[in-house]
């Protein structure tokens, strides 16, 4: 039987999908279980209340929302329910991806949505800003988060130290 989603990833068209499924792979990495689905703030409003008005009673912790162009999903989202949202600006217009980040990092006070950076880096860090909130009450959770973080380090020690030998040479 599938684990209970702890986290909800959500797009506002399946055009998202490429992007966001750099989400599901960083919950995936830390063995987060998660859903995965379209919902449009301007197209399919009424779907978008009843996901987050039903969120938190699903067993939801934490909500990822993709949209691109006048991205409003995350907000709407975040207007209805107290769960934590995060917001993924998706590039889908000629304007490249500015306009879903000024629309979703210009919330009006009282309803906070953390905005990530536009495109897959932005999916990504939503994934695993994610886990970082489900880790503040998961021990085993918060240590894979560590040594991810061990592991980066690693990383540029390695590439330091190939750059110090190919200078050598
Ligand atoms: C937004 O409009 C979606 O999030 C998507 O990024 C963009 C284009 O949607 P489609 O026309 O491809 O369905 O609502």
């Amino acid at each position: 039987m599938p684990s209970q989603p702890l986290v909800s990833i959500v797009m506002g068209s399946d055009s998202d999908l490429e992007i966001m499924n750099e989400a599901g792979k960083a919950l995936e990495q830390f063995g987060v279980p998660y859903e995965i689905d379209i919902c449009s703030a301007h197209r399919s409003p009424a779907r978008c209340s009843e996901f987050s008005r039903g969120a938190a009673a699903r067993g939801i912790r934490a909500i990822i929302a993709g949209a691109g162009g006048a991205a409003h999903l995350a907000g709407v989202i975040a207007a209805e329910t107290t769960l934590p949202v995060i917001a993924v600006p998706i590039a889908a217009t000629p304007l490249g991806g500015l306009d879903s980040l000024l629309a979703m990092v210009q919330m009006p006070s009282g309803i906070p949505v953390a905005t990530v950076a536009i495109g897959k880096p932005g999916a990504t860090n939503a994934g695993i800003l994610a886990a970082q909130i489900l880790a503040t009450s998961d021990a085993a959770l918060a240590e894979k988060l560590a040594a991810y973080k061990q592991k980066l380090a690693r990383g540029v020690e390695d590439k330091s130290r190939k750059l110090k030998e190919s200078r050598a040479k």
